[in-house]
């Protein structure tokens, strides 16, 4: 199968652009290099190093024998994109290419103005060249579990059924997001709901838990094949953020109370539930969404199974709970429905001692090039007047 990659050179976007490339299909990559270009704001960079995307590709072809085509350009520019789809003609796309931190888009409004036209104006371009080029093409979009938020009942996957005043209907599920990184993906959400409906595209939108974990069996065959592992306050994510605090010696972070409840899973997963939906694709017309985790974890438990392993490998790892920078429940009901996937065969790798320690590992390989100023978050989501 053609396989369109948006955000190809992304901590997601590559690990499947080979994952995709080594079971056969042809796979071509789409990127902006906003993602590299996002860390000179705060002297950021990857913990693990990175090659260029052009090293990357050329590394692949030899280990593998398999070529992934680049197209380097702003999906945000259709005069760019539009061609990259009338001339690839891919019969599915994965849409990875977002701004996709929270914190990021919380910086002030410069940030989320970008974070919001970024996305939803991307999204929107691909819809558009989706309809005009290839409409029988199936659009895997990368959505959040973020958008429900924490509601005190069951997620379900993004519908549900409601009895009102006598009649029932199903309806997409409440959104509450919790940023306007978060926000941008409902705003997504709708546009492509919208475009199944009235252009009879086809799409999943894969609401996806917290990501964690840095190899996957093609990035173990070269270390150049690498992909990138942020930990700073701004990019990192929070269990990649407590491995590399450990390593550090650092406390870990749990924001207030910790009772924080998320979706999460194995990046190896990510790949694995991208590729089911490739092949199982939604029918013409249809819009569908899958909750993408394995797991659920609050903040705290996160938090002491790091610890918990760090005693095992000889680490004294304490934590700290810092005043928490966004606004969020700490204590909260959750639970989210992920029976899609598994029905689709999804065989999870469940969180443990040997995955943590693997992690741990790698951190470690790389730990002089940590900097201890990125850990502490500096993004507040309250917004404070001197008037
Ligand atoms: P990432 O920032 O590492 O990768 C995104 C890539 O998209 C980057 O390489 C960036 O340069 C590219 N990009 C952004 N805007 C672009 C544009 N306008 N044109 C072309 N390229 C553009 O992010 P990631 O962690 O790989 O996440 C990928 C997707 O998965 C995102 O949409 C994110 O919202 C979603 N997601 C990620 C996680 C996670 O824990 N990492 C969890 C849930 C959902
Ligand atoms: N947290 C801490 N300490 C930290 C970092 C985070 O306690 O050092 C807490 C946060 O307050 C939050 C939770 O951990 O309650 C998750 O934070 P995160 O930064 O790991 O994840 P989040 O901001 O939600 O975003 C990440 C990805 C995003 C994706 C989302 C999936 O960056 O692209 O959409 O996970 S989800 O959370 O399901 O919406």
């Amino acid at each position: 199968m053609r396989i369109l990659i948006l955000g190809g050179d992304g901590y997601l976007g590559w690990p499947t652009a080979m994952y995709l490339s080594q079971r056969g299909h042809e796979v071509a990559v789409v990127d902006n290099m906003a993602r590299r270009s996002w860390d000179y704001e705060f002297g950021a960079e990857s913990l693990v190093p990175i090659r260029s995307l052009q090293e990357r590709l050329m590394a692949w072809e030899e280990v593998s024998g398999k070529r992934v085509a680049a197209y380097i350009g702003d999906i945000c520019d259709y005069d760019f994109f539009e061609p990259v789809v009338r001339e690839f003609r891919p019969e599915a796309i994965v849409h990875y290419g977002e701004q996709r931190a929270a914190p990021y888009s919380m910086i002030d409004r410069k940030h989320a103005v970008y974070t919001q036209v970024n996305n939803i104006v991307g999204n929107l371009n691909v819809l558009y060249a989706m309809a005009d080029h290839v409409p029988s093409c199936h659009l895997v979009k990368l959505g959040t579990m973020g958008e429900y938020g924490t509601p005190n009942i069951d997620i379900e996957e993004g519908f549900i059924t409601i009895e009102h005043k006598g009649r029932k209907d199903t309806l997409p599920y409440p959104k509450q997001p919790g940023s306007f990184y978060h926000l941008s993906k409902v705003h997504d959400s709708h546009n492509i709901m919208f475009c199944c409906r009235i252009w009879g595209l086809s799409a999943t939108d894969l609401n996806q838990g917290v990501v964690y974990g840095v190899d996957t069996d093609e990035i173990l065959m070269d270390e150049r094949l690498r992909t990138r592992f942020d930990y700073d306050g701004v990019f990192g994510t929070v269990l990649n953020r407590f491995l590399v605090q450990a390593v550090m010696g650092l406390p870990l972070t749990v924001y207030g109370k910790g009772g924080q409840t998320r979706g999460f899973l194995d990046i190896r997963d990510t790949l694995a539930c991208v590729e089911l939906a490739i092949r199982h694709p939604a029918e013409r017309g249809q819009y569908r969404v899958f909750n993408q985790f394995t797991e659920q974890f609050s903040v705290l438990d996160l938090a002491l199974a790091v610890q918990e392993q760090g005693k095992k490998l000889g680490m004294d790892v304490t934590i700290d709970h810092t005043p928490n920078p966004r606004v969020e429940l700490e204590q909260h009901y959750y639970n989210a429905i992920n029976t899609n996937l598994l029905d689709l065969g999804l065989q999870p790798h469940y969180l443990n001692d040997t995955l943590l320690e693997s992690v741990i590992h790698v951190v470690e390989r790389y730990k002089d090039r940590t900097k201890h100023h990125l850990i502490q978050p500096d993004v507040n989501w309250r917004r404070t007047t001197n008037h």
